[in-house]
């Protein structure tokens, strides 16, 4: 059967969006891009990106030079919408952690005048359970005569950072649709550019899904965080004692760190906890546990510190993980924040994939770093750090939050 083109609207064209639009676009398919952002909308349509994500930037012009993506501020007719847009935090007093639906309300809300029958609307943003649900009550109460007959389903994103291109070939998607056609339309969809497995379920169960992943690993992240502090207490290396553990075959400890950072892990849990507060006692108290990772570290720190009169701290990274240049929600970005603020004595943070101007703090040369600072805090295991040379800091203190310095 010959491959159906498609005309297709992507909603939002943030860390998602933009790949999936032009990963589209790339297939062959006429992708309209909408994002809120003009200047998000004119760079795209010029061939160029506003995010940093390995290759993104090849892919995106070459979608835009085929003729087969373009970016708008409005949506219009077409025949899959797909909404990838945030879901944060309410961050209201009494719930601070409650999601946030208003920005999967208002794209439903601007694709819904533009809605026929037998549309497919997709939602990939990281949603808490009965979300999809949402969208198709909401196309039906502003499209009463569509009721029944525009498709929903969820299919949930799960690119990693850093990895998205390959991901998004290469991992296997769930589609959790509302209906069965649902679910058979955005299987054909995605069928045009994903290798992996298509897994079918219903929107409610996707949703979870999703949900569930990022909990596991914040869960797992948790475990080893807090076997960390364990070890510090009982004066045992952590990273050899989880590296003989994982020895036996069916334990696999993840590492530990300064706490859990990026806009996925850190607050997706959440939403599990939102939808059954009594029952996720697991859920909520990982995802303490990993909030107060970065307390702990500075409050090593600061003890460390008051052995010197006037102490120089090194901060090595400030990246959420490793590798990348992604500053938000870094835990490592609030530890070197507090330490300036707590007046201790000269922080000198060095981030080699930042440039000083998207740092709100002077950065300095590693270099720099190694020769002036008494204690050396490693936050990221970034490539240049994992490779300073033993003998260059056997005279410092040095706190290790990922174990690379060993
Ligand atoms: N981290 C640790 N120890 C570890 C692994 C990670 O402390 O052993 C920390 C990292 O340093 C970072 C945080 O956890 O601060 C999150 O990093 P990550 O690499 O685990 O995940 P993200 O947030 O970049 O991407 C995750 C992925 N989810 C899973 O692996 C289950 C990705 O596949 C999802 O698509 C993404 O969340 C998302 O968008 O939901």
């Amino acid at each position: 059967m010959a491959r159906e083109i498609q005309k297709i609207i992507v909603m939002g064209l943030g860390y998602i969006g933009l790949p999936t639009a032009s990963m589209l676009a790339t297939k062959g398919h006429q992708v309209l891009g909408v994002d809120v952002n003009q200047k998000a909308v004119d760079t795209i349509n010029s061939g160029r990106i506003h995010i940093v994500e390995p290759d993104l930037d090849i892919l995106v012009r070459s979608a835009v030079n085929s003729g087969n993506l373009r970016a708008a501020m409005e949506p219009e007719e077409g025949d899959t919408f797909i909404l990838a847009v945030p879901t944060p935090f309410m961050g209201i007093e009494g719930n601070p952690k409650a999601p946030d639906l208003s920005y999967i309300e208002a794209a439903t809300r601007a694709i819904a005048p533009h809605l026929r029958e037998d549309n497919l609307v997709i939602l990939e943003s990281t949603s808490p359970v009965g979300t999809t649900e949402v969208v198709e009550r909401i196309i039906g109460e502003l499209r009463p005569e569509l009721a029944g007959k525009v498709h929903t389903a969820h299919c949930p994103e799960r690119v990693l950072p850093g990895h998205i291109l390959r991901e998004l070939v290469d991992n296997d998607r769930i589609i959790g649709g509302t209906t069965k056609a649902a679910v058979a339309k955005a299987k054909a969809l995605y069928k045009t550019f994903c290798n992996g497995a298509i897994l079918e379920t219903d929107s409610r169960t996707a949703e979870l899904s999703k949900l569930v992943e990022n909990s596991f690993r914040d869960v797992n992240i948790a475990f080893a965080n807090e076997l960390s502090i364990i070890c510090d207490r009982l004066g045992i290396n952590v990273w050899e004692t989880i590296a003989l553990a994982n020895r036996h075959p069916r334990v696999n400890i993840l590492q530990p760190g300064p706490g859990v950072g990026g806009h996925c892990i850190a607050v997706d849990p959440w939403f599990i906890v939102s939808s059954a507060p009594e029952e996720a006692r697991l859920i909520r108290t990982a995802r303490e546990v990993n909030d107060n990772k970065p307390q702990w570290v500075i409050q090593k720190v600061l003890a460390k510190a008051q052995r010197f009169k006037d102490p120089v701290i090194g901060c090595l990274g400030l990246a959420f993980k490793a590798n990348i240049d992604d500053l938000r929600e870094s835990p490592s970005m609030d530890i070197v924040k507090h330490l300036i603020q707590s007046g201790i004595g000269k922080v000198m943070a060095c981030e080699p994939n930042v440039q000083q101007d998207k740092a709100p703090f002077p950065l300095y040369e590693l270099k720099d770093v190694l020769k002036e600072a008494d204690i050396l805090l490693l936050l990221v295991d970034h490539t240049e750090f994992t490779e300073i040379d033993p003998q260059v800091i056997k005279d410092k203190v040095v706190i290790d939050t990922k174990g690379v310095l060993r």
